[in-house]
């Protein structure tokens, strides 16, 4: 039989059918993130080869990072695509400081559009894999009203879809909308995201862990001696407070320093990453709005899940739309572990990024 082509954009429209209610502009918000993922792969496959875009504007983000040319062209055409959708009152993104509006006319849009545009970016020259991040909210303020800060200081849990394209040997865009995890492969031939991924389940065992440790020395106690658990060097001390949960031998250690390509592949083969806080910087570096909440709601839409050290990211209030959280995703039973490592030896001390 002929390959079934499932397109992104039907599996997207079928799964709208499921909700009677629907009218079709979620469907059409996600094809406009589709076309924007397809076009940001052109230009990032070329990277290496085009002068013009690779390298640096000169600009320093809200972040306070180095603005990389590709980092503002994705910033720049997602903001132009999605403002013009009509479905959209505001976006915001990791590349601007305050809320991203749109023409009057779009403050009809019944959602509002979180991006990481290019998370990554540093690695682009040494052709490393980077990727987009997106999470979508339904707006709570009145329709016709421009887009405000309320509609995005949701918590994860309200969350009506999220997802990511990874740009690396193939071009990948996987996203939930609550009813499972599913991924698409880029078909350049045809310039269309196929199924290749449906139902994706984050394998029982976890094998991996994923971390920057030459912060070891800045981490808190409990989470240096889960690092040690995963490389089987914990002390008995250790152990026995956790049932002997000790392995029979050590997880690899994969980090490649861009967190979607390390998301995709301990969601493909099993596994935790860990961002922490520390003393320094209790709040670590991941961002909670577009970066923590919607891998955490993609994690959990497959089995996995993801927390702050404390408590589920998904339920976390936000304060702030830039504000950093300390970031733990994975198999379920090695995040619950982590929590008792973080509970039984830092939350003596005063909470880390909690
Ligand atoms: P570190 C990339 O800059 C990024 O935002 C994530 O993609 C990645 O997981 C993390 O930072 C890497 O940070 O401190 O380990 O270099």
């Amino acid at each position: 039989m002929a390959q079934e082509f499932i397109t992104i954009n039907r599996h997207i429209s079928i799964e709208g059918r499921r909700y009677p209610q629907a009218t079709g502009e979620f469907t059409s918000l996600m094809s406009e993130i589709v076309l924007t993922a397809k076009i940001i792969h052109r230009e990032v496959n070329k990277a290496g080869l085009v002068d013009e875009i690779t390298g640096f504007t000169g600009d320093v983000n809200v972040q306070g990072e180095e603005v990389r040319k590709l980092d503002q062209y994705a910033d720049d055409l997602f903001m132009h695509i999605l403002k013009y959708s009509g479905h959209v009152c505001a976006m915001a993104s990791e590349e601007a400081e305050d809320l991203v509006r749109g023409p009057t006319y779009v403050n009809s849009g019944k959602y509002v559009v979180l991006l990481d545009p290019l998370d990554g970016s540093s690695n682009i020259d040494a052709n490393v894999s980077i990727g987009s991040i997106f999470a979508i909210y339904r707006r709570v303020t009145p329709p016709g009203e421009p887009g405000a800060l309320e509609d995005f200081l949701q918590p994860g849990r309200n969350l009506i879809a999220a997802g990511y394209i990874l740009y690396g040997s193939s071009t990948v865009m996987v996203y939930t909308s609550g009813r499972g995890v599913h991924g698409f492969t880029l078909d350049p031939s045809i310039g269309n995201f196929i199924l290749s991924h449906s139902n994706i389940r984050l394998p029982e065992k976890c094998g991996i862990y994923s971390v920057n440790e030459s912060y070891t020395r800045d981490w808190t106690e409990g989470v240096r001696r889960y690092v040690e658990r995963c490389k089987c060097l914990e002390r008995d001390d250790c152990a026995s407070s956790f049932d002997g949960k000790t392995l029979e031998k050590p997880m690899s250690s994969r980090y490649i320093g861009s967190m979607v390509a390390d998301f995709h592949r301990n969601l493909l083969y099993g596994g935790i990453f860990l961002y922490p806080g520390t003393k320094k910087k209790p709040n670590g570096k991941l961002r909670l709005m577009y970066e923590a909440n919607p891998m955490a709601f993609v994690i959990e839409q497959a089995g996995g899940a993801a927390s702050n050290g404390v408590m589920d990211i998904l339920d976390v209030q936000p304060e702030e739309l830039h504000q950093r959280i300390p970031l733990f995703m994975g198999n379920r039973d090695e995040v619950e572990l982590l929590e008792n490592y973080i509970k039984q030896y830092d939350l003596k001390e005063e909470l880390v990024g909690v």
